[in-house]
């Protein structure tokens, strides 16, 4: 399998650290394709845990080329922070490569990313304040500043200096901030040329080339389906692509390259930051999964937002994405249930949904209609097989699997790399 894509479907933290790396070992290069440090991938190997943020899950497999590919945004203080990090911890950071044409995130994207939020108020998405949806702006709106442009002082001066000339404006005008001088970001970002520079390459040459010699490439998106700019919750969302397509596009391998989608859904739903979510748990449920799923953002600390698994949400995804095969994660979450609602449709004013809603709005009044299946109360984070698995927790899987639009291949039992059920 040449070109795998690992996807989220529902709205992230389903677990695409874990199943990137428990793949690691089988791959040649892992690349990260969309978003940026707003991104949390948790990997425990032995006693050891890993959060990565902008580095690919697949930088801890000794001999895996981790690439950052072109449709990333890059905070280079984040990212040496990142690889100084790891090094510390003994891994070897030296293989990365990083694309020329992903952009990067200046100190004032930060800023307006954090004084918007606050702008809007009770309005406001919840980001994670990282600059992560200014920085988009700027590539759209082409005024943004990509890693190539640290090489050559003339462009990377002109482009900060029509960068700055409207978002100083406002920055000062409109959020009564300090507009930073030209001098200060040339020299915020120029900094990094040097210590970046071994890193730089042509990373869709990269990957077209590996692929050409029979190689494996595992892309691995960041945030997911429902998060994503154009199939997401509108404006509850990233400003990346967080699915299929945007593997794509932002690594520069053609769609005919695309071997496999494996779309990483949760045994329940979370979701962080604002914006609807129809199975959402208001209740002792709720504080139950965020408790014993230990649902906090990986990288804010954000308490998530928990709620039961939603089938219609997984069709959604398995349609825009796909998806060829589904790795359904912390299924060992679950036990001790005496009863696990997992939501067919949606009942909106009066009419059932068995698809998404074309509108939003009737989205954000959804009321999922459940079918509750038998809990179990037996511990299953040793289960290898199917059959090690209670009959009530196989029966769970096997309903989830028949109405998700895909099949299950495999089932995270916990965090660790070895707690999985491979099915197929
Ligand atoms: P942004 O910062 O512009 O991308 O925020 C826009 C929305 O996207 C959501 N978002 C995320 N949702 C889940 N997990 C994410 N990564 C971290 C994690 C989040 C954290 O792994 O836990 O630590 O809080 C992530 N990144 C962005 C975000 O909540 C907004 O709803
Ligand atoms: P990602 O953003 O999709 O990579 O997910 P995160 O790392 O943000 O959140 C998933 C969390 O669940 C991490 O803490 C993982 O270590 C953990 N995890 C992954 N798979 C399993 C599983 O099958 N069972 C349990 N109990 N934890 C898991
Ligand atoms: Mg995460």
């Amino acid at each position: 399998m040449p070109a795998i894509a690992i996807i989220g479907a529902q709205w992230g933290d389903e677990g695409k650290g874990k199943a990137t790396d428990v793949l690691g070992s089988r791959v040649d290069y892992v690349v990260k394709f969309n978003g940026g440090n707003n991104a949390g991938h948790t990997v425990v190997i032995g006693d050891q845990k890993y959060a990565l943020h902008l580095l690919p899950s697949g930088i801890l497999t000794p001999g895996v080329v981790p690439v950052i590919g072109n449709g990333v945004v890059v905070d280079l203080a984040v990212l040496f922070e990142e690889i100084e990090g790891l090094e510390k911890r003994g891994v070897d950071t030296s293989l990365l490569k990083l694309s020329a044409n992903a952009h990067v995130i200046a100190s004032y994207n930060r800023t307006l990313d954090k004084v918007t939020e606050r702008f809007l108020g009770s309005r406001r998405l919840g980001t994670t304040g990282r600059g992560i949806g200014p920085t988009y702006a700027d590539k759209m709106n082409r005024i943004g500043i990509r890693v190539q442009d640290l090489f050559d002082d003339t462009i990377l001066r002109a482009k900060v200096e029509g960068v700055l000339d409207l978002k100083g404006q406002v920055l000062t005008k409109i959020y009564n901030r300090r507009a930073p001088g030209v001098d200060e970001i040339v020299e915020e970002l120029a900094a990094y040329a040097e210590r970046v520079a071994p890193y730089v390459c042509d990373s869709g040459l990269l990957l077209n080339q590996a692929l050409d010699r029979g190689e494996t490439v595992l892309l691995e998106a960041g945030q997911a389906t429902l998060l994503d700019v154009d199939h997401g919750t509108y404006p509850f969302v990233t400003s990346s692509s967080a699915t299929a397509g945007g593997a794509c596009t932002g690594s520069g391998i053609p769609p005919t390259r695309l071997d496999r989608v494996i779309g990483i859904v949760k045994a329940y739903t979370t979701r962080v930051g604002e914006g609807p979510f129809p199975t959402e748990l208001d209740d002792e449920f709720g504080e139950h999964l965020r408790k014993t799923g230990q649902e906090y953002g990986t990288t804010t600390g954000r308490p998530r937002r928990c709620g039961w698994y939603d089938t219609v949400i997984a069709r959604y995804a398995a349609r825009v994405n796909g998806v060829t095969d589904f790795t359904l994660t912390k299924l060992d979450v679950l036990t001790g249930l005496e009863q696990v609602p997992v939501c067919v449709a949606y009942d909106v004013d009066g009419v059932r949904h068995d698809e998404m809603p074309v509108n939003q709005s009737d989205f954000h009044h959804a009321v999922p209609i459940y079918e509750y299946l038998p809990g179990w109360w037996e511990d299953i984070s040793e289960a290898r097989t199917l059959e090690d698995l209670p009959a009530n927790a196989r029966a769970y899987v096997t309903r989830v699997e028949e109405l998700s639009g895909a099949r299950i291949s495999a089932i995270g039992v916990g965090p660790e790399r070895d707690a999985t059920i491979v099915v197929h």
